[in-house]
């Protein structure tokens, strides 16, 4: 590999504000443009709740509180430090800030705003597939969209260590804005610990300190474990505390006195007082610091409101205290800034400790209009009531750094792949063995498509053997490693050499960092403009663990192929704790994951590359293979394009119905040789009997249902393949369906054409033992197969009362 390039964002991106001359003009239009984000977001919010009429007697919800705590942050940041290249995680209750911000810039509909929570309006939360505002990351679930920017830096890295973006390309930023409470979620420290080992760059997270959280206020002194915790992590901390007001008064006689007790009192007071304001402040400060010098003085000095505006005067919301903060940093180590904020800043609810859900009243809302100076009717207007001119505020919006670039989000052309791969060849395989074949093979071809793939997986690379393309693709890693177990002559089939070649990254047992990962490398295209073709691997009981990262990745429309080895009851001796049972109604009902259970070899080969191709395509998504580790017999057939297509579509007959069949057996994956072998007995006495075997019930299901709602939709001629297959049965006949895992996934085959169904498969907790053992006691085996057949045969024959 060549010289690695500099991947710095930092040196050079300096806006310089203070330095310049025009810096207090500038400072003017931001202060203003804070006023108006802060008014707009929370207009916003109570438009929504108060002014839109109401159909179902829900409260639409919004959080003006929490929103209130990023307004300065927000507005510094995107109006002045911000880079087009540079990408942002949004608090989640924060979005309407980040569509005020949007607004302002042109760049986001009134129309949106008016109707922010209500269908085709602004998103609750920002979301880049459902909002229109050139959202980086999708956020909701707290901690995911913090974590992702980091997995996105270390793409951004493997992107440009590998110069699949041009030299030139200007290094972003990946920056989290963070509630502090989110610092909660474990899923933030388990990404903390990833980054730490690859060595990440060019992230920032902003951790809105508020000190409050849904139900509470937050423990003391939690900056210090915040603090200590990103320190240990190879972080560098900026700590954003007091803004220059206090700065200022900590500097006169009794100023240190002051500080003290600020920094000494209980985030519970602090917020009381905040609520309480001037007159609560005064007491308190006549009480404990009453006979300090300097202090009579200084409390002579202000009113309540400016007692109030001081004592609150914290650094989050200090416009220069910011700027000169973030224009100060020019490392590209990761950054963490706690940033002191107040939840509700400038809201009548300002500090107290139930405002997260609180809305203000119609009355509080007359007030702060009124006070904001924004006539009746002018209320969505950009440049209302503000003190600075409209004509300079537009001046300052056309040269905002950000908005420099229409367009932030790339289409990088398609990586080609072929419709037919080389099959692995053997008599008997697992689904988990052909796989590895595949890849492995994949890497002997230099400059093909495999360049474009790129694996992850959380400790389990050899296990589920991704080992033969590691040792031909080698790891990824910033600096070159080699393996010294080979060095020192160490026999193993793994050899891990590490690299920016490396095409395989290799993240610590977090399934949750594999699929954040996988969001950020399936959104390598439309964020840094390079295509991707990510695969992780991951134990399939383990999906389960990850989960609500794996529907975030899907949330924000990233694309990767998820390889879920090995999987069900099949697993056998490794026991209960390691054998997936629901995971196929997972594959079933995730939305934006289309799942695959490929029961032999060439039907995988099929599905991978129909997989990579979907990926790309517009109106594709990512895929999920669920893999087994027990090898069965493999037909050895030839793959016509007609079969081709039906495993794509879903399924197929492995064996097809005589005319007017009463009987299928309908199978998915691993357990085709019980279902083979069941199929055989009962031709003896039902001779048309077929053998379907299902590749994706997933696609046979979201095929059926687009079809059932095209003919609502008056398409009478709209056909599933499902449709077509079971077409080929008697109209009564019934279907015994058996795979590995719950058998939900396919009984809803029964509400196609009404057929009867007796459904097997695993719905308690699996356990150690061997295959045969297990198929018997858990009914999956070929006798329990024909015993359903009997069953299904002779309620048929009672006319369905048995
Ligand atoms: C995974 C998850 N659990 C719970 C919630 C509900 N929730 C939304 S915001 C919030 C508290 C957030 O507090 P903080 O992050 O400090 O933000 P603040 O409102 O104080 O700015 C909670 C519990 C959620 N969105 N996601
Ligand atoms: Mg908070």
């Amino acid at each position: 590999m060549d010289e690695p390039v500099n991947v710095s964002a930092g040196a050079g991106d300096r806006a310089g504000l203070l330095d310049e001359a025009l810096a207090p003009r500038r400072l003017a239009c931001l202060r203003a443009l804070e006023r108006k984000v802060l008014w707009l977001s929370t207009w916003m919010i109570h438009n929504a709740n108060h002014l839109r009429p109401k159909c179902d007697g829900l409260k639409v919800g919004g959080h003006q509180a929490s929103c209130a705590s990023l307004v300065t942050l927000m507005t510094g940041l995107y109006f002045d430090v911000l880079r087009p290249q540079d990408r942002v995680a949004v608090k989640p209750h924060a979005s309407p800030v980040f569509h005020a911000i949007q607004y302002l810039m042109g760049r986001q509909c009134r129309e949106k705003l008016e109707r922010f929570r209500a269908l085709g309006g602004a998103q609750s939360y920002p979301s880049r597939t459902k909002d229109g505002d050139d959202v980086d990351f999708s956020t909701g679930s707290v901690g995911l969209g913090v974590a992702i920017t980091l997995f996105a830096s270390l793409v951004q890295d493997y992107l440009r260590l590998k110069r699949l973006v041009p030299d030139d390309t200007p290094a972003s930023r990946m920056i989290a804005l963070v509630g502090d409470a989110e610092l909660d979620e474990g899923n933030v420290f388990e990404a903390l610990l990833e980054g730490w080992k690859h060595d990440i760059r060019n992230v920032w997270w902003i951790i809105d300190y508020n000190r409050q959280s849904l139900d509470s206020v937050v423990e003391d002194r939690l900056f210090q474990r915040i603090d200590s915790t990103f320190r240990t992590m190879g972080w560098d901390i900026v700590t954003l505390k007091y803004g220059k007001r206090l700065r200022e008064a900590f500097a006169r006689p009794g100023g240190e006195a002051l500080r003290d007790w600020i920094d000494n009192c209980p985030n519970s007071l602090y917020s009381a007082l905040v609520y309480r304001g001037g007159a609560g402040w005064r007491t308190r400060l006549v009480r404990d610091l009453g006979p300090t010098r300097g202090i009579a003085a200084l409390l002579d000095e202000h009113d309540d409101d400016s007692l109030h505006a001081l004592m609150t005067n914290l650094a989050g919301h200090d416009m220069e205290s910011i700027l000169e903060a973030f224009h100060g940093v020019e490392a590209d180590a990761p950054t963490c800034f706690i940033a002191y904020t107040i939840k509700g800043y400038g809201l009548p609810f300002a500090g107290h400790k139930d405002n997260h859900s609180g809305l203000m009243s119609p009355e509080q809302m007359e007030t702060y209009r009124r006070a904001q100076g924004i006539a009746p009717g002018v209320e969505w207007e950009r440049f209302a009531g503000l003190d600075v001119s409209e004509e300079e505020l537009r001046q300052f919006l056309d040269q905002v750094p950000f908005a420099q670039h229409p367009c932030r989000r790339h289409e990088p052309p398609r990586v080609a792949v072929p419709d037919v791969l080389a099959v692995p060849q053997g008599p008997r395989m697992s689904t988990q063995e052909g796989f590895g074949r595949l890849l492995s093979d994949l890497a002997q071809d230099p400059g093909g498509f495999a360049d474009r793939i790129v694996t992850a997986s959380p400790d389990v690379t050899v296990s589920t053997n991704l080992g033969p393309w590691v040792n031909r693709r080698g790891l990824f890693n910033r600096r070159p490693r080699i393996d010294l177990f080979r060095v020192e002559a160490v026999a193993s089939a793994q050899k891990w050499e590490m690299s920016p070649a490396g095409q395989h990254i290799e993240l610590g047992i977090a399934e949750n960092n594999l699929f954040l990962l996988l969001a950020a490398l399936g959104l390598a295209g439309p964020l840094f403009d390079a295509r991707l073709l990510p695969i992780g691997t991951v134990y399939d009981p383990f999906i389960e663990r990850g989960l609500d990262a794996l529907n975030y990745a899907c949330y924000q429309g990233a694309r990767f192929l998820l390889v879920a080895t090995p999987s069900g009851l099949s697993l056998a001796p490794e026991g209960g704790a390691h054998q997936s049972v629901i995971t196929p109604l997972i594959g079933l009902g995730q939305p934006g994951l289309t799942a695959f259970e490929p029961t032999f070899v060439d039907e995988l080969a099929v599905i991978f590359a129909w997989g990579l191709r979907h990926l790309q395509d517009d109106d594709g998504g990512s895929v999920y293979l669920r893999l087994s580790t027990r090898p069965i017999d493999q037909p050895g057939r030839e793959m016509t394009p007609e079969l081709r297509e039906a495993i794509v579509r879903g399924g197929y007959w492995l064996v097809p119905p005589g005319p007017e069949a009463e009987l299928a057996i309908v199978c998915s994956g691993v357990v085709a040789p019980e279902a083979i072998e069941a199929h055989a007995q009962v031709r003896q006495d039902i001779p048309g009997a077929g053998l379907l075997l299902i590749t994706s019930a997933c696609r046979l299901y979201a095929d059926w249902i687009a079809a059932c709602r095209a003919r609502t939709d008056g398409d009478a001629d709209a056909r599933a393949h499902v449709e077509d297959v079971l077409a080929a049965l008697a109209p009564d006949a019934a279907l015994v369906t058996v795979l590995d895992g719950h058998p939900a996934a396919l009984s809803w085959l029964g509400g196609v054409a009404r057929n009867r169904v007796v459904a097997l498969g695993v719905d308690r907790f699996g356990q150690s033992g061997n295959i045969p053992d297990l198929y018997r006691e858990y009914g999956l085996d070929a006798r329990a197969i024909v015993d359903a057949a009997a069953r299904a045969c002779l309620d048929q024959a009672a006319g369905g009362r048995l």
